[in-house]
């Protein structure tokens, strides 16, 4: 097999990107509202209301992290926090640990007593999973490196092990489907669990390599908990993995953290499937400006495959 390219790259941070914002209307609902106030989650996907889709949290802190590995070429915790300050918008749905400490970011206050005892034991909210997706390209061949750069890129928010260690497992996720060219679901399920460190992830991991492609995912969970929706995405992915819209409308189907779980799902289709899987009605949707939208986020990913070429 040779080299993942630019297209993988690009498909990865754009499925984040526009996985959130078809996610983001359904967030916090549960499967039955969505159910009945819109319909099946396929056509949600497929015909997605308003002109322009809205990207959130979700894909505005990914941007920091790529923005940090694009001109560090590792995580540095003050560019990284530079980033995730410059960049943050609260209207785009921060968690309110989130805002907290990004806000004393902001203000030139030292954020890290905050970021530790904000919640009893720090965050395990899925923060730091859902905007990993760059570690996880840039240090796609060295897991070691890549488990390490994913906790780096957690501690500034996430200072729980669970909250930490969702970032560290869907970025080797991401790894993984980058470098598939035929999906193994046994081997990849295997290759997740071998590296799991906390009990609540290898009962996931383990939960989701018995389930078959069919079954319903709803026992895994999908709150805005990482130890509940890290691993559901990463069985949205695996169960069509060379299919968007499928793997997204059964991320948003399963309701509560919608944006999440389908920019987390959205990514990883991307990684393994490349920028053509997602389909362009979707992508010419993507909110686009000067600075930050689709075509900023195009640029971070050729910046990216550079230093992962490096
Ligand atoms: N924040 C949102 N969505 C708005 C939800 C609104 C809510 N329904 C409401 O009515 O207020 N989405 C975005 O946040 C999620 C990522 O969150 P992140 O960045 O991890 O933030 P935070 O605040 O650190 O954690 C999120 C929540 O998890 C709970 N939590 C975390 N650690 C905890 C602990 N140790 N003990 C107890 N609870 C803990 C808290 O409720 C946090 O607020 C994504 O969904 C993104 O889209
Ligand atoms: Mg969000
Ligand atoms: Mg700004
Ligand atoms: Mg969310």
């Amino acid at each position: 097999s040779h080299a993942p390219g630019a297209d993988r790259f690009a498909g990865c941070l754009l499925g984040l990107a526009v996985g959130d914002a078809v996610g983001a209307p359904y967030e916090g609902l549960t499967h039955a509202d969505i159910f009945f106030q819109f319909g099946t989650p396929d056509k949600l996907v497929t015909n997605p209301s308003g002109d322009t889709l809205h990207y959130t949290d979700d894909t505005e802190m990914m941007i920091g992290v790529a923005e940090t590995l694009a001109e560090c070429g590792r995580i540095d915790e003050t560019r990284l926090c530079r980033a995730f300050a410059e960049n943050y918008h609260p209207e785009r749905g921060y968690g309110q640990g989130a805002r907290r400490v990004i806000e004393a970011m902001a203000r030139g206050e030292d954020y890290r007593p905050l970021a530790a005892n904000i919640f009893p034991g720090g965050s395990f909210g899925n923060g730091a999973a859902m905007r990993v997706a760059p570690v996880g390209l840039v240090f796609a061949d060295t897991v070691d490196e890549l488990w390490e750069q994913a906790r780096l890129s957690a501690l500034p928010t996430h200072t729980h092990p669970l909250g930490i260690e969702g970032a560290q497992a869907l970025a080797h996720a991401t790894a993984l489907a980058l470098h598939t060219t035929t999906f193994n679901r046994k081997q990849f399920y295997r290759e997740l669990l071998a590296r799991a460190t906390t009990e609540e992830f290898r009962w996931h991991i383990a939960t989701a390599a018995k389930l078959k492609p069919g079954d319903s995912l709803s026992g895994l969970g999908s709150t805005l908990h990482a130890h509940r929706s890290v691993v559901t995405a990463i069985a949205c992915f695996a169960a069509t993995p060379g299919d968007f819209e499928m793997a997204i409308a059964r991320a948003i189907g399963l309701g509560d953290d919608t944006d999440t779980v389908a920019a987390m799902a959205g990514s990883l289709v991307g990684a393994f499937a490349g920028v053509r899987a997602i389909p362009a009605a979707l992508l010419e949707k993507l909110e686009d400006g000067p600075a930050k939208g689709r075509a900023h986020i195009s640029r971070l990913a050729i910046e990216l495959l550079a230093r992962y070429e490096q």
